[in-house]
């Protein structure tokens, strides 16, 4: 092999590692935007975040129930369960439709992290607001016609 031949071919040679490399180093690159898109595309699922969740609530009475008989009172709320999200905001109208003269009934839940206990005159309405920030069944009641006046408070996990 003459000296020339020899330097063609080392030249060939070097060329030929030389593509080589860009074309690993390419297809490293190539990869890493891969993965960086699929970061990306991962980051972008949605989660929910909660909504504002509105409840008009009153008392009322079962028909024709005989408090002496049953030994416990005839009110009761209008709703006996609320279901919300975890994340939901609550907004709570609570409305006293009792004639004047008549009895005081309060919104009361004491099962833990809520902590509520609104008391509303007859004719008289308020508005809570409750963050539902914790999954689970809570009770919530009327302090002054317990156990027929009581409801449920549903926090389900969030959707997504
Ligand atoms: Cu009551």
């Amino acid at each position: 092999m003459s000296s020339s031949t020899t330097i063609i071919t080392l030249g060939i040679a070097i060329a030929a590692i030389t593509i080589a490399l860009i074309a690993v180093t390419m297809s490293i690159t190539t990869t890493s935007q891969a993965t960086n898109q699929n970061t990306l595309q991962t980051s972008n699922i949605q989660h929910y975040t909660g909504e504002k969740r509105e409840f008009w609530l009153s008392d009322s009475e079962i028909p024709g129930f005989n408090e002496t008989q049953m030994g416990m009172p005839k009110d009761i709320y209008s709703m006996p369960v609320m279901a919300v999200f975890k994340g939901d905001k609550m907004v709570i109208h609570f409305f006293n439709i009792e004639q004047p003269g008549g009895d005081n009934h309060s919104f009361t839940i004491f099962d833990k992290p809520y902590n509520i206990n609104v008391v509303v005159h007859p004719g008289e309405n308020t508005t809570m607001t409750l963050d539902a920030n914790t999954t689970g069944v809570f009770t919530y009641y009327c302090t002054f016609h317990y156990p027929t006046m009581r409801g449920q408070l549903i926090v389900q996990p969030p959707p997504y």
